[in-house]
């Protein structure tokens, strides 16, 4: 289990703060064992530390086929030793999600919607606090319905926004409503932008992506089993979600943003529009350039 800094005062807790992942639970360091169900790992049968001590930075996207491939392509941008199609999924004790760790970079899927990559993220957040990961970056990239936007567009997110425009996360803990904000790292939304800015043919924005909790209804499409609006009013809603600054619109920006928020990790959202919204999507913004860029900073520091 992590050590926790009991009697750390002044810059050195705020240093420890702001580079370590932060869990908001008093209970988890009193209890003996700590079981990641959904990652089939505990901190009692695995050496969390030793396994993924070196992270800075986790990939997420929706897909288990899609992360394997991510992990696959990193593996070769690093030129990391071995041979990338060998590369074991960490999680394979169970089939709720898939994990794969190439050097520094850890890939997980977190299957469609709110409920799934809450649960992912739950138990990533306390797997990287077990493992003492310090100055991590928490990705995801995926597909979402672009808004006034080209198919193929990619939109970094600023603001994670509800089905009002709001950026907030609601979430109902013993029977209430308790609300996130969802604003995620500026600094780090700027930086991508100056790196896509470097890639050819990359149409690249930063702006607030809505998150909902249909694909059909909820997003707005006419093609569902159900369908309760008009087209007419489904342009209406789109046009007022554009002037509010919504670019695109998925289905899990707003509990991703406020759960980094929460504990202190750099978040950040990435994903393409299309058209369909079933494009693979691969790294449009090169890890491995972002990688270095990260590494001369610290360096120059
Ligand atoms: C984008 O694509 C998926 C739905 O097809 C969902 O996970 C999302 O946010």
């Amino acid at each position: 289990m992590a050590p926790i800094l009991l009697n750390c005062m002044g810059n050195d807790h705020n240093e420890y703060i702001k580079q370590h992942v932060q869990v908001k639970n008093p209970y988890l360091d009193t209890m003996e064992e700590d079981i990641l169900y959904h990652f089939s790992l505990s901190t009692k049968t695995h050496n969390l530390p030793e396994m993924f001590g070196d992270i800075k930075f986790v990939c997420v996207g929706g897909s288990a086929n899609r992360m394997k491939a991510f992990a696959q392509f990193i593996h070769q941008e690093l030129e990391l030793p071995g041979n990338p199609e060998e590369i074991i999924d960490i999680c394979e004790g169970t089939d709720r999600y898939s994990m794969y760790k190439v050097g520094p970079v850890l890939s997980i899927s977190h299957g469609m919607g709110v409920p799934s990559i809450s649960i992912m993220l739950h138990e990533l957040i306390k797997l990287l606090h077990h493992a003492q990961c310090r100055d991590v970056v928490l990705f995801r990239l995926g597909t979402s319905g672009g808004v006034g936007l080209a198919p193929g567009t990619v939109v970094i997110t600023d603001k994670a926004v509800d089905y009002s425009f709001r950026p907030q996360f609601e979430q109902v803990v013993l029977g209430k409503v308790i609300t996130r904000s969802t604003e995620l790292d500026e600094g780090v939304a700027n930086e991508l932008l100056q790196c896509s800015s470097e890639l050819q043919n990359i149409p690249t924005v930063i702006g607030n992506t809505m998150c909902t909790h249909d694909f059909y209804e909820g997003q707005g499409r006419l093609d569902g089993a159900l369908c309760s609006f008009s087209h007419a009013e489904k342009v209406e809603y789109l046009r007022k979600a554009y002037e509010a600054g919504v670019r695109n619109i998925e289905m899990e920006s707003t509990v991703f943003a406020a759960m980094c928020r929460v504990c202190g990790l750099k978040g950040i959202f990435l994903t393409k529009c299309t058209i369909l919204q079933v494009e693979l999507l691969y790294p449009l913004i090169s890890l491995r350039q972002y990688w270095s860029l990260k590494t001369y900073v610290v360096q120059n520091r």
